[in-house]
């Protein structure tokens, strides 16, 4: 609610994030990720993308952000939600799943969204196969967190709150 910015203060105790002007990002999984929790925990860990995803719209809250958690298995639905991103969202946190590793179509789509874009992953990719330790990602992320389970996607929204404040 708007109040004059006296009131507002009263009622409000300085550095409590206001939702109604929080800053909208994109927490993009890419495919695959869906089955988290499900198989592969010794790799990827025993959190559902339904605990994930409910961890970072709670953790965006705390930094004043709101987290807009999507997941697809569709390299084409990727692209068209970072194009729609451009003007609705001021930030894109992405774990691209496999295709980090392949798709210069998400590259193009991030770059031309021209919003800053962190790039995470749960695992570590460079400890892994060296076909992940390439990424079409990372050229054009202001950051990349790897190896860090879920808690990335904590480390990546604090640092989008830096970025877009
Ligand atoms: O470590 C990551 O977050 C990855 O982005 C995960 C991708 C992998 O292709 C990347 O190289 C690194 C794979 C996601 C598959 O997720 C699953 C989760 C549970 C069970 C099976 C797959």
């Amino acid at each position: 609610m708007n109040f004059p910015c006296y009131m507002q203060a009263i009622l409000e105790p300085e550095g409590t994030p206001d939702p109604m002007n929080a800053a909208k990002i994109l927490v993009l999984n890419g495919p695959n990720l869906n089955m988290l929790g499900l198989r592969e925990p010794e790799i990827y860990g025993r959190e559902t993308l339904d605990d994930l995803n409910a961890k970072c719209v709670e953790k965006a809250a705390k930094l004043g952000l709101e987290a807009d958690c999507r997941q697809s298995n569709i390299e084409g639905e990727m692209v068209t939600w970072i194009q729609g991103a451009r003007t609705s969202h001021k930030g894109i946190i992405l774990n691209a799943g496999a295709y980090t590793h392949t798709s210069v179509a998400l590259h193009d789509a991030l770059l031309a969204s021209e919003l800053p874009v962190i790039e995470v992953h749960l695992s570590n990719i460079f400890g892994r196969e060296s076909f992940r330790h390439h990424s079409y990602i990372s050229p054009i992320a202001a950051g990349v967190i790897c190896g860090f389970g879920s808690l990335g996607y904590d480390l990546a929204l604090e640092a989008m709150a830096k970025q877009v404040a």
